[in-house]
């Protein structure tokens, strides 16, 4: 028997929203490889273990790509290879909830290629395997408790479990995210366990039952921070000892995250030249490489004077208009410290009205949207930058305005 096992393909996914077509063609592009790969080793079953789809930026022709897709994996296996091929999927977070799944869309009755698994049947059976495959759950500890152990309870077959879930002492897990651990796994007697969830592709590793873990991770750069080495797995299962065969996918576009840090202040201008430095170094990087790129630079340190504004990026503005491989260049200010303005108040000690009463009745409005805005920050805030969306934002701007506009400072009435 032969085994493709593959995760986190995130199908969709636009994230950095500035180059969004150039993201969701890079993830559909290494699906289409994973697809095109896994027909030339003709496997008998493929296991997608999660996060098939990223639902928040998907697009509808997404969808039908990926049926088609799909469905093109099983009918070229069986051209080339002469036998049909079952593809196993799970559900992972970034696929939706069980009300609002993303994989319903990819059923269809006639595809008898294809097993989802749902919340309440995740039992799947043939001649061969007892697959018990697990949906995405916060706590994947107790999920496994209260689900899989009973689903294995007198399995015939060569034993599989698919879930979408971190794995404790195998991959590395995030402080206060759930896991489970190698002894859990191997109390159920696997022969094989597939994990999507982690996106670092991790080798293979014996269960203390003699079964094996496999984590491919993702298919591609799912954001700056992780490293280029995408793929999936090939195993096989048929002598003793499973063989895995690692398959790279090349991931579509260089894509790297750089740092300039002074642990003393300067002026902008020396950022200005860090910043416009790296971006060179990259550009070099990708001319070397024949690709096309985005590079995020975040910026830490102090400000002699001025503001994070004050940096001029124009060089790099220019750098980005003049070279069709550099397609992005997302520079972040947002760990600059700027110098100390004095007397900035203990917010929660100040009356702010009374602060600025030297502006008169204008001192009330700005004491209102100073409350409206905290209060709004405070509900509506991205818990990622403490920001709020545009769309959040500008109706607080326009009436700000309005209010200054209805003022008039420093001139007399006519
Ligand atoms: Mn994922």
């Amino acid at each position: 028997m032969r085994f493709a096992v593959l995760a986190d393909a995130h199908i969709g996914r636009s994230i950095p929203l500035a180059i969004a077509e150039h993201r969701r063609r890079a993830f559909s592009t290494a699906f289409t490889k994973a697809v095109d790969a896994i027909v030339e080793a003709g496997v008998d079953y493929v296991f997608i273990c999660g996060d098939l789809f990223e639902r928040r930026t998907l697009r509808p022709y997404l969808v039908q790509f990926t049926h088609d897709e799909l469905y093109r994996l099983s009918t070229e296996t069986e051209e080339r290879h002469g036998k049909p091929t079952k593809i196993l999927i799970i559900r992972g977070n970034h696929d939706g909830r069980s009300q609002s799944d993303t994989l319903d869309y990819i059923k269809h009755p006639l595809a008898d290629y294809l097993h989802v698994f749902e919340d309440d049947n995740i039992t799947y059976k043939d001649e061969n395997l007892h697959v018990v495959g697990l949906n995405y759950y916060d706590q994947v500890d107790r999920a496994f408790d209260q689900l899989v152990v009973p689903a294995f309870q007198g399995a015939e077959g060569t034993r599989i479990l698919m879930l979408h879930g971190f794995v404790q002492g195998y991959n590395q897990v995030p402080p206060y995210e759930s896991s489970v651990t190698l002894d859990q796994l191997a109390s159920v007697e696997p022969a094989f366990v597939f994990t999507g969830h982690y996106h670092r592709r991790c080798p293979r590793r014996r269960l203390p039952n003699g079964g094996w873990a496999l984590t491919p991770g993702s298919l591609e750069m799912y954001d700056f921070a992780e490293t280029p080495e995408k793929g999936f797995y090939i195993v096989d299962a048929n002598g003793e000892e499973p063989q895995f065969t690692w398959v790279p996918i090349e991931p579509m576009h260089a894509m790297k995250q750089v740092r300039v840090v002074s642990d003393h202040s300067r002026e902008p201008q020396w950022y200005r030249d860090r910043v416009v430095e790296k971006v060179e170094a990259f550009r070099e990087e990708l001319v070397g490489a024949g690709k096309e790129g985005y590079i995020r630079v975040r910026v830490q340190g102090g400000l002699r004077n001025g503001y994070p504004g004050d940096i001029d990026l124009s060089p790099v503005d220019e750098m980005v208009s003049s070279d069709p491989l550099l397609l992005w260049v997302d520079v972040d200010t947002l760990g600059i410290e700027m110098p100390l303005l004095a007397g900035v108040p203990e917010r929660e000690l100040v009356d702010v009205r009374a602060f600025f009463s030297a502006m008169g009745e204008f001192a009330d409005d700005i004491g209102e949207m100073h409350g409206r805005i905290r209060e709004t920050l405070e509900e509506e805030a991205s818990l990622q930058t403490g920001l709020l969306t545009p769309s959040q934002r500008i109706p607080l701007v326009k009436e700000w305005v309005e209010r200054f506009e209805k003022r008039s400072f420093g001139e007399d009435e006519p």
